[in-house]
């Protein structure tokens, strides 16, 4: 999906000059994209002084200083598997923003494109049933193996059986499902540090990654989920799914600079191939419409 940034870009570009109502258009186009209000101002302030020190005023100067602007702030993290030891991803993120769908993806990718071996699903969303059957259906096509309880079952235990399990049978990449849904917040937070603590406690030595999903479509809301996640269990990693959703994305911008977390893989559609490792060249590069270089 194009990205109406760029759009709007080359109507504000359209203006001609760099002068004070370029800048003040600039900065709510980049609130428009989900940079949010403090980001947006801070870049399109930054602009404002490189363009006005090195006189930049033709429209592809100003667009690759904003993108060497935007790429200070995005961070990316590679969190692909460790061949030689036995690597755990807790996947973690709010209803519906795409864990279970991002967990398979997974699955396809690091033993595909990684070459990790076999892959061992957790179905950690004890919550709901269908999550389990959902989870089960992803397993089966993929042909890798589920750990998992009745519906109702304690997540730590499914994930302390899948771990003990890996680890017997020389499995090296556990992937683990969670409920984005519970009675309430308090609730949500103290059972994932519960599961925090079990990881830890039964695979000290292993690789352990907390990967977050945020859902590019929700917009300012996916700032405030990282938060609650990064102070309750802290997060390795995130995940950006839904890219292929929206005309927007820029909530990455915010979560890079307020919270230091980096993003690790982006999804762009249902397909278990839509998954590929974030790179902050090619984000931002596709958010402004800017060709690689
Ligand atoms: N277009 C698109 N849809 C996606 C992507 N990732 C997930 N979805 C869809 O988003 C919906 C929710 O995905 P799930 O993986 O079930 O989300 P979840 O976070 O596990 O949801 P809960 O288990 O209810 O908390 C499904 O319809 C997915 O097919 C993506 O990258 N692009
Ligand atoms: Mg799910």
């Amino acid at each position: 999906m194009k990205k109406g940034l760029s759009a709007r870009l080359k109507q504000i570009f359209g203006i001609g000059v760099a002068d004070d109502e370029f800048f003040e258009e600039l900065e709510d186009s980049l609130v428009e994209a989900d940079l949010g209000a403090s980001a947006a101002m801070e870049v399109s302030q930054e602009l404002r002084a490189v363009a006005k020190r090195a006189r930049l005023d033709s429209e592809v100067a100003l667009r690759h200083a904003l993108r060497d602007i935007l790429l200070k702030y995005v961070k990316s993290t590679d969190l692909s598997p460790d061949q030689e030891r036995l690597n755990v991803y807790l996947v973690l993120g709010v209803n519906g923003v795409g864990k279970t769908t991002t967990i398979a993806k997974l699955a396809h990718y690091f033993q595909h494109a990684c070459r990790s071996g076999p892959v061992v699903l957790a179905a950690g969303d004890t919550f709901r049933a269908a999550a389990i059957d959902q989870l089960a259906v992803h397993a089966e096509r993929l042909a890798v193996r589920l750990v998992r309880q009745a519906q109702g079952g304690d997540p730590g235990a499914v994930i302390y059986d899948a771990l003990q399990s890996a680890v017997s049978r020389g499995e090296r990449v556990v992937l683990a499902d969670t409920a984005g849904r519970m009675h309430n917040k308090a609730h949500l937070v103290a059972e994932l540090q519960k599961i925090d603590r079990i990881v830890k406690g039964r695979a000290a030595d292993a690789v352990y990654r907390k990967l977050l999903v945020i859902d590019a479509t929700t917009g300012q809301n996916g700032l405030r989920q990282a938060e609650i996640f990064h102070e309750s269990v802290g997060v390795d990693g995130a995940v950006l799914a839904k890219y292929d959703s929206t005309a927007k994305g820029g909530i990455v911008v915010p979560i890079c600079r307020t919270l230091g977390v980096p993003f690790a893989f982006v999804g762009s559609g249902e397909r278990y191939e839509d998954l590929r490792p974030f790179d902050a060249a090619t984000y931002v590069n596709d958010l402004l419409s800017l060709q690689e270089q």
